[in-house]
C-alpha cells in the first residue's frame, strides 16, 4: 500500500544517502590519516574518490600543502583539475608515495575486485608504483570472499582483436561465463582509456586468486585484470552505523 511504498521509498532514499555518507567518512578518514606535505599522490576513479579529492583540496588549501596528483583515468584527471590540485604524471613522478582508490569488493585478505568503471589498467599501474596503496569503500564492498556481494564478475582488459579467443581460454581454464562489456546504449563494446575492450568474467567458484590472476595475465591478448591481489596496505570502510572500519 501507500505506507509501504513510502517506507520503501524512504529506505531507498536513506539507503542511497547512507551509502554516500559512508563513502565520505571512509574517504575523509583515509586522507586525514595518510596525506602529508610534499607527497606524490595517485588518484583513483569512481564515486568514493570524489570525496577524497574534495577533502584533499580542503587540506591543501588550509595547510598550504605541496602535493602533486597522478590520475588513473580521464575522470580522475578532470577531478584533479576541477579541484585546483596540481596534475602530474609518471614521466615526472615514476614513484608515488600514496595511491588512494575505490574498489568493487574487498575480501578478508585485502584482495580486491576493481574495474567496475573500466579504469582497472591505469588504476593498477598507479597502485603498483606507489609505496602505499589505500582503498576507500562503503560497507557494501566489505566481503569475506570475492564474489560474495559483487556479482558482475572480474573485469579483464583485452586487446580488441583477441577478445574471442581470450574469452574461450578463460572459460576453458577457469570455468564461469564471460561477457564482452557493452556500452550502455548497446551500440557497441566499451572502449577503455587505452583503446581496449573489457571482458567481465563471472566466476562460479572460489579460486586461489594469486595463482589464477597470474595465469589469466599469461593468456595472450590480456592487458590487465581487475584482481588486485596482495596490493592494498589498508582498507577504510564507511559502515552503516556511521563508523569507519579499518581492515
Ligand atoms: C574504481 O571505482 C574502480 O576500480 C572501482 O570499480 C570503482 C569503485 O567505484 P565506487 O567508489 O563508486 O564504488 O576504483
Amino acid at each position: 500500500g501507500r505506507a509501504a511504498a513510502r517506507r520503501g521509498f524512504s529506505r531507498g532514499r536513506l539507503g542511497g544517502t547512507m551509502a554516500e555518507e559512508a563513502k565520505k567518512r571512509a574517504a575523509f578518514a583515509a586522507v586525514d590519516k595518510h596525506v602529508q606535505n610534499n607527497q606524490v599522490l595517485g588518484i583513483g576513479s569512481g564515486s568514493t574518490i570524489v570525496h577524497a579529492v574534495q577533502r584533499l583540496a580542503e587540506r591543501v588549501k588550509e595547510e598550504n600543502l605541496t602535493i602533486v596528483c597522478i590520475p588513473t583515468s580521464f575522470q580522475a584527471r578532470q577531478l584533479i583539475l576541477q579541484n585546483g590540485l596540481t596534475l602530474s604524471d609518471l614521466d615526472r613522478n615514476p614513484e608515488l608515495d600514496v595511491a588512494i582508490d575505490g574498489a568493487d569488493e574487498v575480501d578478508t585478505d585485502l584482495n580486491l575486485i576493481k574495474g567496475g568503471g573500466g579504469c582497472l589498467t591505469q588504476e593498477k599501474i598507479v597502485a603498483g608504483f606507489s609505496k602505499c596503496f589505500i582503498v576507500i569503500a562503503d560497507y557494501r564492498k566489505k566481503s569475506d570472499r570475492l564474489g560474495e556481494q559483487w556479482k558482475k564478475g572480474v573485469p579483464i582488459e583485452v586487446i580488441p582483436m583477441a577478445y574471442v579467443p581470450v574469452s574461450r581460454a578463460l572459460t576453458k581454464k577457469f570455468g564461469g561465463v564471460v561477457e564482452l562489456r557493452m556500452a550502455v546504449n548497446k551500440a557497441g563494446p566499451v572502449v577503455t582509456d587505452n583503446g581496449n575492450f573489457i571482458l567481465d568474467w563471472k566466476f562460479d567458484k572460489i579460486h586461489e586468486w594469486h595463482e589464477v590472476n597470474t595465469a589469466i595475465k599469461m593468456i595472450p591478448g590480456v592487458v590487465e585484470t581487475g584482481l588486485f591481489i596482495g596490493m592494498a596496505q589498508v582498507v577504510y570502510f564507511g559502515m552503516e552505523d556511521g563508523s569507519v572500519s579499518v581492515r
